[in-house]
């Protein structure tokens, strides 16, 4: 089960930056989502587009580079409009929610690359307003020796956007925020079984060590923000929005609708 000291209350979100949920998807429905990982990881093209060290640039495809599945699949667009995850995001974020990115971010026993410490809002320019969460949701167990996520508690506090430099290695971003022994002093490991699922702030500080174990980390990040408070500028953002709850607020008629029950068609790649 998960560790001391995480944060388990959605009343504690606001103060915290991110909440832990337990066993939100059953160990049936994680097993019909491993299949579907592994089979995108034993597709991926030989190259791929990247957002890295500030610049779009053309890699090697590595399955921790699996971005925006959910136009283009409607299992993982089923995925993010699951019934009980989207409990969990309406229960910090209300009921009026859409769906602005996703990811796929496989780390491979011993191979999996780091993700330095940064705030998600900071690289969205599209992204206007701060009731913006991301679900981590693990689909292989998840702890410090295998690259699990770590988030630095309350640095959303104020919504500062903290400054960017360079990490010259060998990483997800290539960019990191230079963060002080204390703050590193006071990160949390979100270690969970697979299943569970963790939100975080966009604001709020967090990354990722290396995979040092031989077992594989998988996890799927769903981004949702409050339709209310947060616009999309759908002519700049590089995916589709869909709106996942409730009503869509002023940009109603950017977003497609995709509450559950909707059929909603897929984009071919
Ligand atoms: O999966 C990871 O290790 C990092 C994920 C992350 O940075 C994010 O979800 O914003």
């Amino acid at each position: 089960m998960t560790g001391e000291g995480l944060n388990t209350q959605a009343i504690n979100f606001a103060k915290e930056g991110y909440c832990l949920f337990e066993e939100v998807l059953t160990s049936k429905e994680i097993e019909t989502i491993r299949h579907e990982v592994d089979r995108a990881i034993a597709t991926l093209p030989e190259k791929q587009i990247i957002y890295r060290d500030g610049k779009n640039q053309e890699v090697d495809a590595r399955p921790e580079y699996m971005t925006e599945p959910h136009p283009k699949s409607a299992f993982w667009l089923d995925v993010c409009r699951h019934s009980r995850i989207l409990d969990t995001v309406e229960s910090l974020l209300g009921p009026d929610l859409i769906l602005i990115m996703s990811h796929l971010i496989v780390k491979l026993p011993e191979d999996g690359l780091p993700v330095a410490w940064h705030q998600d809002n900071t690289y969205w320019h599209s992204v206007n307003g701060t009731d913006v969460v991301t679900v981590w949701l693990a689909i292989d167990d998840t702890d410090v020796a295998n690259g699990c996520m770590q988030v630095i508690p309350c640095t959303h506090e104020g919504y500062p956007e903290m400054k960017k430099v360079k990490t010259g290695k060998d990483d997800l971003l290539g960019l990191t925020v230079e963060v002080t022994e204390e703050m590193l002093a006071s990160a949390i490991p979100l270690e969970m079984k697979a299943g569970c699922l963790s939100i975080h702030d966009s604001f709020v500080l967090h990354g990722s060590e290396a995979n040092t174990s031989g077992r594989r980390r998988a996890a799927y990040t769903m981004r949702y923000a409050n339709a209310n408070t947060v616009t999309i500028d759908t002519q700049e953002h590089w995916v589709p929005v869909y709106l996942v709850g409730g009503k869509g607020g002023a940009n109603n008629k950017d977003y497609i609708d995709a509450r559950p029950g909707c059929t909603v068609p897929v984009i071919s790649s």
